[in-house]
């Protein structure tokens, strides 16, 4: 479509609505004919009569102005203190599934920090054989991995437990981004210091926090430690931007993003999980009967339509329209997502744009031919575990109503005849 989306989408559809009626017809939602010629074609345009910016005019590129509405965005009764609080990323506006660090949600519980790479230190210390400090460029000399992973606040969604709340797939699933991440694995550093002095690693925990305010810190048990979790530098092939955590982060793929620590300073090795404040107070889940659950620490499979949905109205009349939204499991690769336009009565499975990749964002498409009429539009995430995406109902059987961490709920918008949104429930 050539021209902008307003939003309300009406004089587009209206007019699309009146060429179909007069019999000037659609193709594969394009305009065939129009009355008269199209001065966009036959008239010569201002773009084509000067010439454009030179090369050294912006030796740091940002999106054209045309796309200044992609941006991360709050919920303010949310945001009541700016420097322990949470942004949200604009999936809705985004496709494939590389989140821009530009526009990647930010977490931060003390504010971002500026932190010099000369200035950076990491320390191991704990049960190791010998506890170690390294500079950044000393990290830089371990042997270097790329992964594309996605990270997920605990948080996301949680608003959504009691009922349907925010109006946008921004607000009710954009506590996510997933970047291709180069570092160094956590294990090449334990081993560097040598976990003989550890004795047996089956009951050991790695304690790691950041050189913020907060500190952040987490306990991480050793096998994922020694598995898969990385010291990250660059972040979709740049340095990791400030509010990312530069100029090292912790990427704990799978795991809640409470325990990617950002401007990552040291990492003990312990017997014990520490139960620090991240993981007592705070990412622990309420159940139905009041008592408190920890570590939960997988993000278990989740998925979300993020068009049409309702920050992005359909703006054309009936005919084809593409449903399209994201898709990820920390337990693994998503093996396949089914979407509903009625509530979840039937299903049709959509299409993989790629197949699914270990812990990472998974983009999905389902090609309709809209009749025009309302629909209740779901979709439903499975994973290579054979764990599915429960209901909101299934889910609230065993959490209550109270919980705020770890909501993968299937999620409904209600898509009226006007191609306008809005999040529901449906029981
Ligand atoms: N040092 C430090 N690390 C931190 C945090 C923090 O406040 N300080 N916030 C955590 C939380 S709760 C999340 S969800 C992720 C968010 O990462 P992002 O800001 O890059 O999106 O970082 C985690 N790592
Ligand atoms: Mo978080």
């Amino acid at each position: 479509m050539s021209d902008t989306p307003d939003k309300s989408g009406s004089s587009r559809r209206a007019f699309l609505r009146g060429a179909a009626a007069t019999g000037a017809g659609l193709a594969a939602g394009g305009v065939v004919a129009q009355n008269g010629p199209d001065p966009l074609i036959t008239e010569p345009q201002d773009w084509a009569m000067i010439t454009g910016e030179p090369v050294d005019a912006t030796p740091y590129g940002m999106p054209i102005k045309y796309e200044a509405d992609v941006i991360r965005r709050n919920v303010p009764w949310l945001t009541a203190d700016p420097i322990s609080s949470i942004n949200f990323t604009p999936i809705h506006a985004l496709d494939g599934t590389i989140t821009p660090q530009g526009c990647a949600f930010e977490r931060h519980h003390s504010g971002a920090i500026e932190l010099r790479k000369e200035d950076y230190r990491l320390m191991i210390n704990g049960l190791v054989d010998k506890p170690l400090v390294f500079s950044y460029a000393d990290l830089e000399r371990f042997p270097r991995e790329n992964h594309v992973y996605f990270c997920e606040c605990a948080a996301n969604t949680g608003m959504e437990w009691a009922g349907a709340q925010l109006n946008g797939s921004q607000f009710t699933h954009g506590m996510i981004h997933n970047m291709e991440y180069s570092g160094i694995t956590l294990r090449s550093l334990l081993e560097e210091a040598g976990l003989t002095a550890a004795g047996d690693l089956a009951d050991k925990w790695v304690y790691v926090e950041g050189a913020d305010a907060s500190s952040n810190g987490r306990s991480i048990p050793m096998e994922k430690a020694l598995d898969d979790v990385l010291v990250a530098f660059k972040a979709n092939g740049e340095a990791l931007r400030m509010e990312h955590g530069y100029p090292v982060r912790l990427v704990v793929p799978g795991w809640e993003g409470n325990m990617w620590v950002k401007w990552l300073r040291r990492i003990e090795v312990t017997d014990h999980p520490v139960e620090s404040r991240e993981e007592t107070s705070k990412y622990t889940d309420t159940l139905a009967d009041g008592t408190s659950r920890k570590w939960t620490w997988v993000m278990d499979a989740k998925s979300v339509v993020t068009s049409p949905s309702p920050q992005v109205p359909i703006t054309h009349g009936p005919g084809p329209l593409v449903i399209t939204g994201l898709a990820w499991s920390g337990r693994g690769a998503i093996s396949g997502v089914d979407v509903s336009i009625d509530g979840g009565k039937t299903w049709s499975k959509a299409r993989l744009a790629k197949p699914g990749e270990d812990k990472a964002l998974t983009r999905f498409y389902l090609d309709i031919v809209w009749d025009g009429s309302e629909m209740l539009l779901q979709s439903r995430a499975h994973d290579e575990t054979g764990y599915v995406q429960p209901t909101k109902a299934q889910l609230r059987e065993v959490r209550g109503e109270n919980s705020v961490y770890h909501n993968n709920c299937i999620q409904t918008w209600w898509v009226k005849e006007n191609g306008e949104s809005e999040n529901v429930e449906v029981s």
